[in-house]
């Protein structure tokens, strides 16, 4: 069975496990298969602790609570989240379910480092398993304002169960600040944005935007097979063309029609034969209904495009739906003069990074909302508001026209950022503040 393991891809995965690795740690997740449930066995030096979920439960907590209602809520409520005491009481279980496994695991004076909202009961109730280690906690997406926040029902619940953590840490400042405010007003605590006094205990809150494992990138952007494959890319787009590229998560946060419809605006001054827009949306929570209303919302945005602009020999707008392997993922960010990130809401946006981490000669020009964490990280990108077409449209006017030199002096203050820290940074700055 252990030969049929495979590791996730991803730079989460890949700062973790040489730091699991060394230290003998226990990765305790879910298989991704419903109703199956191995037993803890060892891989590549770690040891795996599964927990299991059915197919209901996979229903109720997953595609409910956790992205039928905390993901949009979270998001700025840019969907309507779904209030269900059926998919509440899952999220607790499979939550009980987790804080047990990692009880399990755990020695005493050990670390538990949880990660992001689907877990976020876990730290209180670890804690009343186990007083004997120290429990951290991850979110990886943003914390909203209180007024967002005050609508969850179990809004108390959350907070009681967060604030078990030693330490709680944010992608950015202004998630931290919302949830200081947010445990003030609703759970009882006293203190400030970095410290909490909750009952006799101090919970330290934290700001750490995560990474990308960015040396890989850049080696694979500088390889021959890379090179040559983004060569052929532009040639298959069009030798004189600028390339625009998204590269997403099929999600309704991810701002996919935001850019299109840009673009779309972009052509009215512009002959389509100078730009092509390359779209890869990875599918994503299909089940979900605001996932597949967004499909085809973005897919009926390039039909339009194309119906309108395209002629034989070119079509504007190139959409690829499906999961692109690394190499490739890489040749089309080198291929790319613009990259365009344009979330409504985003916790941080690693592909931001990932083009930055790529663009090895130097030049390209990222578009980058104002509303991804990522853009407190690298203000030299064309920075946008989502939500104002006009202005998305004039920035990515203003990014296909922006001379050599301008793109180099921006390139270069954002590499040295996405080098100086990579997602080993991350980790590593993490853990010193859990044994702190
Ligand atoms: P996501 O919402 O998934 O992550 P993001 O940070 O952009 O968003 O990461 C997406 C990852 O998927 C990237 O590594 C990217 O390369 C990959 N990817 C996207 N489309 C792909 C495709 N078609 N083929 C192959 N790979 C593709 C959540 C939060 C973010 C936060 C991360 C990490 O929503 O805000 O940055 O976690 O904390």
């Amino acid at each position: 069975m252990n030969d049929e393991w495979q590791t996730s891809p991803g730079g989460l995965v890949s700062a973790l496990v040489p730091i699991l690795q060394e230290r003998h740690g226990s990765w305790v997740g879910w298989t991704g298969v419903a109703d199956f449930a191995p037993e803890v066995f060892g891989h590549d030096g770690i040891e795996l602790r599964p927990v299991p979920l059915s197919e209901a439960e996979l229903d109720g907590y997953y595609f409910g609570f956790c992205n039928g209602t905390l993901w949009p809520l979270y998001h700025d409520a840019i969907r309507v989240p779904q209030y269900h005491r059926h998919w509440w009481g899952p999220y607790r279980e499979v939550n009980r379910r987790f804080a047990e496994e990692t009880a399990r695991a755990l020695h005493p004076g050990d670390v538990a480092w949880i990660q992001d909202y689907q877990l976020q009961l876990v730290p209180g109730l670890l804690r009343d398993l186990r007083d004997d280690v120290t429990i951290g906690f991850y979110l990886h997406i943003p914390f909203p304002p209180v007024e967002l926040f005050a609508r969850l029902p179990w809004r108390k619940e959350m907070l009681d169960g967060l604030l078990g953590a030693d330490v709680i840490a944010f992608q950015t400042q202004l998630g931290r600040h919302n949830f200081a405010r947010c445990a003030k007003r609703f759970a009882g605590a006293q203190g400030g944005t970095r410290q909490l006094r909750i009952a006799d205990r101090i919970v330290r809150l934290k700001t750490a935007p995560i990474s990308i494992d960015a040396a890989r990138f850049s080696e694979a952007a500088e390889s021959a097979s890379v090179q040559r494959s983004a060569a052929r890319l532009r040639e298959e787009l069009g030798s004189n063309r600028t390339v625009v590229l998204g590269v997403d998560r099929l999600d309704y946060t991810k701002g996919i029609d935001v850019r299109l419809r840009a673009f779309e605006t972009l052509l009215e001054s512009h002959p389509a034969d100078d730009l092509v827009f390359v779209q890869i949306a990875v599918p994503s929570r299909e089940e979900v209904g605001d996932y597949s209303a967004m499909r085809a919302l973005v897919e009926q945005i390039v039909g339009r495009i194309n119906g309108d602009h395209a002629r034989p020999g070119h079509v504007p707008v190139h959409y690829l739906y499906r999961n692109v392997p690394f190499e490739q993922l890489v040749a089309y960010y080198a291929a790319a003069d613009v990259m365009t990130v344009t979330p409504l809401r985003d916790g941080l946006n690693l592909v931001a990074k990932e083009y930055v981490a790529s663009r090895v000669n130097g030049d390209g020009v990222l578009v980058l909302s104002e509303f991804a964490g990522a853009a407190s990280e690298l203000p030299s990108a064309v920075l946008v508001n989502p939500h104002d077409l006009d202005g998305v449209a004039a920035s990515l006017e203003r990014a296909v026209a922006m001379p050599i030199e301008e793109q180099r002096q921006r390139m270069g203050r954002m590499r040295r950022q996405v080098q100086t820290h990579d997602v080993f940074d991350w980790a590593q700055k993490c853990l010193t503040d859990l044994n702190a």
